[in-house]
């Protein structure tokens, strides 16, 4: 297959071109910026030690309070005459983290999303409703300048406004919507109430900024009878959405190697983890100007997928965002993700994809609630929250009150869906 958006390195071409990235991001961010300068130092290193890829388990980590300390403009490495842009990430967790763009940047960025376009199977004929947030947040401004950079015809409508969606989607007759899994299905939900599944001609749809479960996805594609769908990874600080994409062998996310080298660390002992196993993405930019990443702890989990791709491309693949470190709670001296809970309530056909966790706390104890709604159109056995909740022992080791509410009854969003409820400090 040829792409026109990425060759297919050989994993020699790939280590040289992550070799002089590595150089030239060490020794850029500690010419260009104090803050970086200062923490290079003291790890007791000059750009000059970078001899090897190897070297990179030298370097400091850089992390989330590194970029709140340096806010508003953290870890700027060039003059800003040379800043074009800023971002601010949606701020899900803490105070939001700004990061500024050079116009080589945004550039970067553009190929980044013109790849995952092509690896989705798109053409300049394509139609792509871009139904995802504009502004300080990355994801509609990267959609966009992605869209008219690949070619296709970009339908810049954001999230929200379901009407002009169903709108668009009928009259533009569109034929790729970028969202959130969230936005999707809440839009399946509405292209199915108005009976309007005959007269869109949506294929493709590109998921980010949220994990999804299969069923969820399962449900968007049969309801809005689309082709195929793709998950794509990103985040603020390495740009915006785009850092990758699943191609369509869904066997894992192809990411950019050659503009990123990603180690999967265990976020206690810092080293990396057994190959296959889960652990935090930690970044490393090879040519980001603006704001150059240096072993980046993402926060973000994941594992890395080995061996070849069926699809052909010589690109590496780590495993969907499993959840975020931040995510965690503890719950009667337990950790406990909210994506293990959406696992076990996965495996019962009659609960649909939507749920929320609910904790609060009583008398000194802790208690937790989790409401799943039911599949539409299934009836549910009188004993099914107690098998769940049985489920939920066996495998968390805690005890929960199942709630199995009517389908279509907990809150949607447009954008990142709010999973966990936790009421225990107020
Ligand atoms: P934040 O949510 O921290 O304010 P961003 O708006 O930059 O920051 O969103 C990036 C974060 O969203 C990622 O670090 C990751 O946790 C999550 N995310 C993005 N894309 C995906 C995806 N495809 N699957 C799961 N999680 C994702
Ligand atoms: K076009
Ligand atoms: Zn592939």
């Amino acid at each position: 297959m040829n792409y026109r958006f990425f060759p297919n390195f050989t994993k020699e071409e790939l280590a040289k071109i992550q070799l002089e990235g590595l150089k030239w991001t060490v020794n850029h961010a500690y010419q260009g910026s104090a803050q970086y300068q200062k923490k290079l130092k003291k790890s007791g290193i000059h750009p000059n030690d970078i001899k090897s890829l190897e070297d990179l388990q030298y370097l400091p980590f850089t992390t989330v309070e590194d970029l709140r300390e340096g806010y508003p403009l953290p870890l700027l490495s060039v003059p800003e005459e040379e800043v074009v842009r800023i971002h601010a990430s949606s701020g899900t967790t803490g105070k939001r983290k700004v990061l500024a763009y050079t116009q080589k940047d945004i550039d970067t960025w553009k190929i980044m999303l013109a790849r995952c376009f092509e690896l989705a199977g798109l053409s300049p004929l394509d139609r792509i409703q871009i139904a995802v947030g504009y502004g300080l947040w990355t994801a509609g401004a990267g959609f966009q300048l992605g869209c008219e950079y690949f070619g296709a015809m970009a339908v810049p409508i954001g999230p929200g406004n379901l009407d002009m969606q169903l709108q668009l989607l009928v009259d533009f007759q569109t034929t790729c919507l970028c969202s959130t899994a969230s936005m999707a299905l809440l839009l399946a939900e509405q292209v199915k109430k108005h009976q309007l599944q005959s007269k869109i001609a949506l294929k493709k749809a590109i998921f980010g900024a949220e994990p999804h479960t299969p069923k969820m996805r399962k449900y968007i594609e049969e309801t809005l009878n689309l082709e195929d769908t793709f998950d794509i990874p990103g985040m603020t600080e390495v740009y915006g959405p785009g850092t990758g994409l699943e191609c369509s062998a869904h066997q894992g996310i192809h990411y950019w190697a050659d503009l990123f080298i990603l180690e999967i660390l265990d976020p206690n002992t810092l080293k990396p983890v057994q190959p296959g196993e889960v652990g935090e993405m930690v970044i490393t930019t090879l040519c980001k100007e603006a704001v150059p990443l240096i072993r980046y702890r993402t926060r973000d989990l994941t594992r890395f997928i080995p061996g070849e791709c069926s699809c052909g491309l010589n690109l590496p693949r780590h495993d969907h965002i499993l959840g975020r470190s931040d995510d965690m709670f503890i719950f009667r001296g337990v950790n406990i993700y909210p994506g293990q809970i959406a696992t076990i309530l996965e495996q019962f056909p009659e609960l649909s994809s939507e749920y929320q966790i609910y904790l609060n706390r009583k008398q000194g104890l802790d208690f937790m609630t989790i409401k799943v709604e039911a599949q539409e159109g299934t009836t549910i056995p009188d004993n099914l929250a107690t098998a769940v909740e049985k489920n939920i022992k066996t495998k968390i080791l805690v005890s929960s009150k199942v709630e199995i509410v009517p389908p279509l009854s907990l809150p949607r969003s447009f954008g990142k869906t709010k999973r966990l409820i936790d009421e225990r400090d107020n």
